[in-house]
């Protein structure tokens, strides 16, 4: 074997071919055909030294050729333009640094300039699709739709225990200690930074997201990461360092490991701040071998210095000399009160991990994965206009969640932002566990600046595509992203594997900040302000000014077929959408499998989501993907633009110039929206049976109508015949408590907190679709937080019925910790002897969201099968804000798996 140590930087090696020779670059894609080129990196070096003796199940990194070839495309030693050959030699595939090593040059490889380009450039050329663009954004979702098989491929081959995922956002941020205040490199924003808790040969992913001004690299001290040398981070022994905007998707693969062990930076001196703990705990099923401890301690040696530690490192490389001492050292992070201004320290909580532990034993069914959200405001431009967003780690739209069916997923929640915030998962039932659903003073008081909150994600039959967003005031506009539910390991989807998935996410935009347009529009009285753009994952398309450049590039292989995981996170309007000349398969909504229903147009609610299969079955050219606003309420503003992304066909052709275009529905067409969502049909095969309450205990109607309130004596309402809008559910527009619902409740101590009267049939009747000549005095509401209390298990028909009062207009309606069966909708007025025959009870369509018709009506049935407090809402937002929603309380059942959990420890505080 030839071992030959390098040069820190590189330097040429005789057999390679490749790029190493040539520092300007200009040569770094050309072929390289030789399978077993030894590169001139001294990281890849010795791998493929060692790949050319042994060749065989020992090599140092993953093989994959053997189940997927979802990973070929980075095959070491390969030029990437030979990406059609598989490979076993893979290395990870989703990061800045990672893609560097596809390229066998050295010298160039930790170049400042020239790994962006480099990014794009094998992205593009090595992935069947994936959307392109410029910006940071862009290449960040790029990364996203091929890590996900290639995590997936190293989990199974690792599959021994759980896989667990963090997010790891190395940032700046203050501390203070011995009375100096100064700028720490951090991880989440933690020092010490945040403790990762395992079991014995658990796999733990980890998303290290650069956001700090230096080169960082990160290792796992004591993990032997077998045959995956990919991940253990020495600074340009195996990797080259994570730049500033860069990210890095490291496994930690533990093996026979068991105890503690820690991360730390292995990069410059900046270890000094950037460390924590691996808490490796005994498999399930086995202990400790001596009595458990009643709690875990961790305990942190560290040091302190004043002074910028980068400082520090390059004042002592420079003088030759000694480093300077640091000022302190510390325990966990705290000088102790030996040192000055020292005294006064924050205490630990040591019971969160206990109670963490204790629920995923509750909902072990599957694998526990773990991110963390850290809520923030970070800067991005569209339309010409810079502006600060509340984002999820610096993402818009935020990061996607990836998960199989039954997981739970556990979210550290850290809000850094200005704004008080809640996160809701929408979708997801939370089985006997409220606490973590997320509507602000429904379920929880929201998470203040500074506050954290970890939230729990228990999945259970819920499998397709889901989402989560805030649910406080509007910052959801901004602050959202997908879930992805796949199938439980050893199952697969009800239909063709497709050959890839792809996020689309139709968002909107206000160049003026969100929380100005939500405050604005609360005082005025009024209709909010329209949005300047809509958006298709985050980008507006080259519809709008200066938008060209960033539009969303779907690249396409003809004959492949790929799964467009959809939702609708518009604020205030349902969306059509649709792809020039492709017509599309809908197989699933609402985390639901459906018959497959092929249309040549989508209509989408907003908080809806669905599963469509896009068949690339039509010439090589570009088309264009396009997505409106529906909205036939006559009279009203709304943002009636149109968003835009492109498929693009791989290969070599001339494509029309431009794209060619979708043909949508009207505006306005009514027709379009109901027929279109009233010809969803539940799967109801034998592997995916559906449920629909036959025999019903309770039957409900509710009323949707959008009605007037007088301003505030003092207020600043707009409207000339002072009163302001407003909205309700069978005449009571809920008033917002300012404690939570489910806190009140579970306590037993309501003390006006809610009433208790919601009422099952309107109180107001009258024809309630007559579109004129109805009583004036009808359109003034009650205000009220009364809740209906349903039994557990009960079965429920709820009848939704819009009325004109002020303005008809579809509502779709959300209820949260349920999934319903849509088994009727119409217009005009419900009518029980007509309409009840008519039900379908043979294939309804499981959902969660469902638009009930302007001037029309819809009816569900569900089950009351989930202990908790449950919020129920139009998920228009502005109808929501107006106080069109009302809570259900299910109470608990007999037996103990019947009732709700336990609170966790760090509910955030009213
Ligand atoms: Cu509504």
């Amino acid at each position: 074997m030839a071992y030959r140590p390098v040069a820190k930087h590189g330097k040429k090696n005789e057999v390679s071919t490749s790029k190493a020779n040539s520092n300007d670059g200009s040569t770094s894609r050309q072929q390289n055909k030789n399978a077993n080129v030894v590169n001139t990196s001294n990281t890849f070096e010795v791998l493929n030294s060692l790949d050319e003796e042994k060749n065989d199940e020992n090599l140092p990194i993953i093989q994959s050729s053997t189940t997927t070839n979802v990973a070929t495309s980075m095959d070491l030693g390969h030029n990437v333009n030979e990406i059609q050959h598989i490979n076993e030699n893979t290395p990870p595939i989703s990061a800045t640094p990672v893609v560097t090593s596809t390229q066998p040059a050295s010298s160039s490889l930790c170049a400042e300039e020239d790994s962006e380009g480099d990014v794009e450039h094998v992205y593009d050329e090595t992935r069947t699709f994936m959307a392109s663009g410029s910006g940071y954004g862009t290449k960040k979702m790029k990364m996203s739709f091929q890590a996900l098989g290639f995590l997936l491929i190293l989990s199974f081959i690792h599959a021994q225990a759980a896989t667990l995922r963090y997010t790891f956002v190395v940032q700046e941020t203050n501390h203070t200690r011995l009375c100096t205040n100064k700028q720490l490199l951090t991880v989440n924003g933690q020092f010490p930074g945040p403790t990762i808790t395992a079991r014995r040969g658990d796999t733990v992913i980890v998303d290290v997201i650069n956001r700090g001004d230096h080169n960082i690299t990160i290792h796992w001290h004591g993990v032997k990461q077998p045959r995956y040398p990919w991940s253990d981070g020495p600074e340009f022994v195996t990797q080259c360092p994570i730049k500033p905007g860069g990210n890095f998707t490291q496994m930690v693969f533990l093996s026979d490991e068991e105890g503690t062990l820690w991360w730390h930076a292995h990069s410059d001196w900046s270890r000094a701040t950037v460390h924590g703990l691996i808490y490796v705990l005994p498999r399930l099923g086995t202990t400790y071998p001596f009595r458990q401890p009643d709690a875990e301690v961790p305990m942190i040696i560290g040091e302190w210095w004043n002074d910028d530690i980068q400082n520090v490192f390059e004042e002592f490389m420079s003088s030759g000399a000694d480093p300077a001492n640091s000022d302190a050292l510390t325990i966990n992070g705290q000088p102790g009160d030996l040192y000055n201004c020292s005294a006064a320290e924050m205490k630990m909580s040591f019971q969160a991990l206990g109670f963490l532990l204790i629920l995923s034993f509750i909902h072990a069914q599957a694998a526990t994965l773990r991110y963390t959200f850290v809520v923030q405001e970070t800067n991005h431009t569209r339309l010409c206009t810079n502006k600060q967003l509340l984002t999820v780690n610096g993402q818009f739209p935020g990061p996607t969640i990836t998960a199989r069916r039954g997981d739970t997923v556990i979210v550290d929640v850290i809000n850094r932002g200005d704004h008080n915030i809640t996160i809701h998962w929408h979708g997801v039932k939370q089985p006997r566990y409220p606490w973590s659903d997320g509507p602000e003073f429904v379920t929880q008081c929201p998470i203040k600046p500074g506050g954290n909150f970890t939230q729990m994600v228990f999945l259970s039959d819920e499998e397709g595509t889901l989402w989560w967003h805030a649910h406080s005031d509007w910052s959801r506009a901004t602050v959202h992203g997908l879930i992805y539910v796949l199938p439980r390991l050893g199952t697969t989807y009800p239909f063709r594997q497709p050959d890839a998935e792809v996020p689309m996410i139709i968002g909107e935009w206000w160049n003026d900040d969100i929380q100005n347009v939500f405050e604005e529009f609360m005082s005025s009285g009024a209709d909010p302000a329209n949005s300047d753009a809509l958006t298709i994952n985050g980008q507006p398309g080259d519809l709008y000014n200066c938008s060209a450049a960033g539009t969303t590039r779907i690249q396409v292989e003809s004959g492949k077929t790929y799964l467009l995981r959809m939702v609708n996170a518009a604020m205030n309007n349902i969306a059509f959408f649709g792809i020039a000349n492709h017509s599309l398969t809908v197989v699933g909504t609402d985390g639901a499998y459906t018959k497959p229903l092929t249309s040549t147009y989508i209509v989408i609610s907003p908080g809806q989501t669905l599963d469509i299969l896009l068949e690339a079955n039509q010439p090589r050219n570009h088309y264009y993907i396009a997505s409106k606003l529906f909205n036939a309420q006559r009279g009203s503003a709304f943002d009636n633009t149109t968003t835009t992304a492109i498929v693009e066909y791989t290969g070599n052709y001339t494509a029309s110039s431009p794209p060619i275009f979708p043909v949508l529905p009207a505006f306005n067409d009514s027709n379009a929206s109901f027929n279109f969502t009233a010809s969803l049909r539940s799967l109801a095969s034998a592997e995916h049976p559906i449920d629909v309450p036959l025999t019903i205990k309770r039957t409900l109607l509710y009323t949707l109508s959008i009605n007037l309130l007088p301003c505030a004596v003092n207020g600043t309402c707009e409207r000339a015949d002072g009163n302001r809008f407003a909205a309700s559910i069978n005449n009571i527009t809920f008033d917002m408590p300012s404690t939570s619902v489910l806190q009140a409740y579970y306590r037993g101590v309501n003390n006006g907190v809610y009433g208790p009267d919601f009422p099952d049939n309107p109180p107001l009747k009258f024809n309630y679709t007559q579109r004129t000549g109805l009583n004036a005095s009808w359109r003034f509401p009650e205000t009220g937080t009364d809740v209906q209390h349903l039994k557990h298990n009960e079965t429920v028909e709820l009848v939704f019925q819009g009325t004109n009062l002020v303005g008809g207009v579809d509502h779709p309606m959300h209820l949260h910790g349920h999934s319903f069966y849509v088994v009727g909708a119409g217009f005009g007025n419900f009518k029980r002897s007509r309409d009840v025959p008519n039900y379908n009870l043979v294939d309804p369509p499981l959902m969660q969201t469902i638009a009930v018709p302007q001037n029309g009506w819809t009816a569900i049935r569900f089950k009351a099968d989930n202990p908790g407090v449950w919020f129920m809402h139009c998920h228009l937002e502005r109808h929501v804000s107006w106080g069109m929603g009302m809570v259900f309380i299910v109470r608990n059942g007999k037996t103990t798996n019947a009732r709700v959990l336990p609170p966790p420890p760090d509910m955030p505080p009213c």
